[in-house]
């Protein structure tokens, strides 16, 4: 079970870091909400000049309402970002998405040149796929082919997520579905492997990539 009051310390901590003049990336999750509230709170006490980007609609609305200025790719590169995560192994391997959100994630992610990983310690596993499955968001006619393919590569479930609060498949912010994998081993090679298969848009894993883990009581 998750952590609010950790959360929160993390959140904080990552509020502290902002500097005047910070392009920041933001992730997407509950984690993340926690942080931006702090960031809001600095730019009102402080007159903190800050821009965003966002990694989806929920915090682009977000952002807006508790009045953090928004920018894209298309004019800046962030400074530095912050995110949640799912799961973290001890090698800082990544599964993400549960949000949905993990393409613009992991495309902020390798736009920005530092990356701290906000999380409470629950997300803590030796082995990455222990609590969540590998997200993958599949351009809706590849879904067989793509499903098909999965298997070559070691998964042993797939599920399409569904919607809620309406009928069928969730779609994404990119007019994609999402396949919720789940393989017996993830190993170096499983992040490549997806999304070399055609019709995958990408995964929600991230696996070798340089991050800063934050949690309450590590730092
Ligand atoms: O979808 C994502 O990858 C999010 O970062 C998410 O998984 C973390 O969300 P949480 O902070 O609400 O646990």
């Amino acid at each position: 079970i998750t952590n609010p009051a950790a959360k929160q310390r993390v959140a904080q901590q990552i509020a502290q870091k902002v500097k005047d003049g910070d392009v920041l990336g933001v992730g997407s999750g509950s984690t993340v909400y926690m942080a931006l509230f702090a960031i809001a709170e600095r730019i009102k006490a402080e007159g903190l000049n800050i821009l965003a980007i966002p990694t989806s609609l929920e915090i682009t609305m977000f952002c807006a309402k508790l009045g953090i200025p928004l920018t894209t790719l298309f004019e800046h590169t962030p400074h530095w970002l912050f995110d949640g995560a799912d799961e973290v192994d001890p090698n800082n391997w990544l599964i993400k998405g549960r949000g949905g959100a993990m393409f613009k994630e992991k495309l902020l992610i390798r736009s920005s040149p530092l990356n701290y990983i906000i999380v409470d310690d629950s997300k803590l596993v030796l082995k990455l796929g222990t609590n969540f499955p590998v997200p993958v968001e599949v351009y809706p006619q590849a879904l067989l082919h793509v499903e098909e393919e999965l298997k070559k590569v070691g998964a042993i479930d797939i599920k399409l997520r569904p919607a809620k609060g309406k009928d069928g498949p969730i779609v994404t912010e990119n007019n994609n579905l999402i396949l919720d994998c789940y393989f017996d081993d993830i190993n170096d090679s499983l992040e490549q492997d997806i999304k070399a298969i055609t019709g995958v848009i990408e995964s929600g894993l991230f696996i070798g990539y340089d991050l800063q883990i934050l949690t309450a009581e590590n730092n």
